[in-house]
């Protein structure tokens, strides 16, 4: 899967996928992520991307035209299944999104920044409009790494059997049950019995329980249907 984002900060993401398991998969080969500059493909003067809004107000609106130039750039090599705009006003994401959308082959984000970008824009370009949760951030960046790793770890080969996605949070809409590793007693607090106990039955149903426990008291909305 390539993965290609469209940032006027591209410093934000130079760490994000660098490491761990996001790097893994890029070693791979299973994963290409390219952070895309927008002021690069600007023609206006000092590259500039961002203008006063028509009818005034507050803040900055990013201009088509950057956007557009580079859209239809990458749109010369790339056929993109999706483009996603990150905005707080999308679609909240969540895992379901991503299993869906880590079956596909080239996915294009574009992050936004100062008051928005031109609605022109996100009508005759964009395909999907994501939010990461309902609160603000500065620009699209944060929310872009967000979807890229919770995407990136779901592709085929990506995880081994011992970060195995199947036990995620939310993959079955459960939250995890505990889990403890060595020492089997620290400070007196010791590890429950049963996972000590070599009978796996036992253990798998316990964690069930303690998934549906967990899941009743913190989140209840989860278990409505
Ligand atoms: Cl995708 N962008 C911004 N700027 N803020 C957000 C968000 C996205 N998702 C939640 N808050």
């Amino acid at each position: 899967m390539k993965i290609d984002i469209i940032t006027v900060v591209p410093e934000i993401l130079n760490g994000p996928f660098s490491h761990s398991i996001m790097k893994r998969a890029q070693t791979k080969g299973l994963l290409e992520v390219n952070v895309i500059n927008l002021r690069e493909y600007t023609t206006y003067a000092r590259a500039q991307v961002d203008d006063y809004p028509f009818g005034g107000g507050a803040g900055m609106v990013m201009m088509i035209e950057p956007l557009v130039n580079t859209v239809e750039s990458l749109q010369k090599t790339t056929h993109y299944d999706e483009v996603i705009f990150l905005t707080p006003d999308g679609e909240t994401f969540n895992q379901k999104m991503a299993n869906h959308l880590s079956l596909k082959n080239n996915l294009l984000m574009i992050c936004g920044h100062y008051k928005g970008i031109d609605q022109r824009f996100r009508d005759h370009f964009v395909t999907k409009e994501i939010s990461i949760g309902d609160y603000v951030l500065s620009g699209g960046e944060l929310a872009a790494a967000v979807l890229t790793d919770s995407i990136g770890r779901l592709i085929p080969g990506v995880l081994n059997d011992e970060t195995s996605a199947l036990s995620d949070s939310f993959q079955d809409d459960l939250l995890a049950p505990p889990v403890y590793t060595r020492p089997e007693t620290f400070r007196n607090w010791k590890v429950p019995e049963v996972l000590m106990s070599g009978n796996h039955k036992n253990i798998d149903q316990w964690r069930v329980e303690q998934s549906l426990e967990r899941t009743r008291l913190r989140r209840p909305d989860l278990l409505k249907d």
